[in-house]
């Protein structure tokens, strides 16, 4: 028991006696489940395996309460520093078993002392995903502006400065056992004419270039392309064909990073990951939902359906025998919800898609497709995702000794109030929305 907890989440005991009492409900679900599936020739035990083995990473600023370009309502007990945030983040594993890595923010995350972050993310069970830089936002320190661009800006004293910034960030990325650089860059123009559109974009590919050949061997580039914001009227890496433009420029080293918000409504973003997995360059996700046009709401909370199509294609390239290892992280901002809460959510909803995706009969769906019986070939993915997989879930986590149900656990153990006593409250904002 770690000392002021009435009861530390991160417990192994606590968690035991928490799944007590849901143990004989899981047993009679997931035995209904099993004989169903059984008669679709489906065996449970190994679906709950792989979704055992899946795992995406928590954001370090998502452990806090995001704020919007409007203002910022900040909760109590939240984190105070990188060490507070991958306590957090501890809590959101060792509850759901899904969350295994931490994907920092640079400069947000700066500690003089990347060793000592090192051994408490052990401590707690934790490793690093991928480093993402920033130079969307000016330090109080820093020289030049980022104010008309960073990578793609017009002087090359900026650009150098922040092709600076991502070198730093792989140097500590190295310290922590990263392999990989998220690129995304705010760069753009808000006014037609501001910015030349194709020497911004060679800018980027110099820029990037330089990032690039500083890479470990071992390591990736991922590109993040955002449709929008804060460049309202030309983005430089604006959509997937910009990011793989880019990828293919650079080298067998760079791929393309997937932010489920960085699009249009209603763009069908499953084709998007089947053409990137095509060309051999999807890098990776950012996994978050949006009904408009933002990247902040829960995973899954408000398009599931397109959520499990998305998954539905990476299965569908394993079950084809393509190598693919996308990196899966969740990038999602929190307004109204405890943020270890909408976390733990936003894991399980990809589990359940992972799940759901598995149970596709995809010998059946090749029929229908090559027998162009649109029906039963869209009956088939349907029939998948409205299998309600929570006893998988639930008993994959079991498995682990994480909680069968984390939410419930987590609001018995008072761990956000006894935040609240050590951490007190984080400064608000009445003069603008925090960006994450
Ligand atoms: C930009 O909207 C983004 O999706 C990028 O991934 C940033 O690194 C992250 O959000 C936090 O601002
Ligand atoms: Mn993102």
């Amino acid at each position: 028991m770690v000392e002021g907890f009435a009861a530390d989440p991160r417990s192994a005991e606590f968690i035991a006696t928490a799944n007590r009492a849901e143990a004989a409900d899981l047993d009679a679900d997931y035995a209904a489940l099993g004989a169903q599936l059984a008669r679709r020739c489906v065996d449970i035990e190994s679906v709950t395996a792989r979704v055992g083995r899946f795992a995406v990473a928590l954001p370090s600023w998502g452990v806090g309460t995001g704020g919007t370009r409007f203002a910022r309502f900040p909760g109590r007990g939240e984190p105070r520093n990188v060490f507070e945030k991958l306590d957090d983040c501890a809590v959101v594993n060792r509850l759901t078993g899904a969350t295994p890595t931490v994907s920092l923010h640079l400069p947000w995350d700066r500690t003089d002392d990347y060793g000592a972050l090192r051994a408490h993310a052990t401590q707690l069970g934790l490793g690093f995903d991928a480093v993402n830089s920033n130079t969307f936002q000016d330090q109080r320190e820093q020289a030049q502006s980022y104010k008309f661009g960073s990578l793609t800006h017009t002087a090359l004293a900026v650009r150098e400065q922040a092709i600076a910034h991502n070198l730093e960030c792989i140097r500590v990325g190295q310290l922590l056992g990263s392999k990989a650089l998220t690129l995304w860059i705010g760069d753009g123009a808000n006014f037609p004419g501001q910015q030349h559109l194709a020497r911004a974009f060679e800018r980027y590919l110099d820029s990037a270039a330089h990032i690039y050949a500083g890479l470990p061997a071992d390591w990736r580039l991922l590109i993040e392309h955002k449709m929008y914001e804060p460049a309202f009227y030309a983005t430089v890496i604006q959509d997937w064909g910009s990011s793989l433009m880019a990828a293919q420029t650079l080298g067998p080293k760079a791929f393309c990073l997937v932010d489920l918000g960085h699009h249009a409504p209603n763009v069908n973003i499953e084709m998007i990951v089947a053409r990137l997995i095509h060309v051999g360059r999807l890098g990776g996700f950012h996994f978050n939902d949006s009904k408009y046009g933002d990247d902040d709401l829960d995973a899954g909370s408000i398009d599931p359906y397109r959520l499990f199509m998305v998954f539905n294609e990476l299965t569908d390239a394993q079950w084809r025998a393509r190598g693919l290892n996308p990196a899966h992280m969740l990038d999602q901002s929190h307004n109204v919800t405890d943020p270890i809460e909408s976390l733990m959510s936003s894991a399980m909803e990809l589990q359940r898609a992972y799940a759901a995706s598995l149970l596709v009969d995809r010998e059946a769906l090749a029929g229908y497709q090559d027998g162009n019986d649109a029906l039963m070939a869209t009956l088939t993915l349907k029939r998948a995702f409205t299998t309600d997989v929570a006893p998988i879930l639930a008993r994959a986590r079991q498995r682990q000794g994480a909680a069968i149900n984390p939410i419930r656990a987590y609001r018995q153990s008072g761990y956000r109030a006894e935040c609240g006593r050590r951490r007190g409250v984080a400064a608000g904002g009445s003069s603008g929305g925090g960006i994450v």
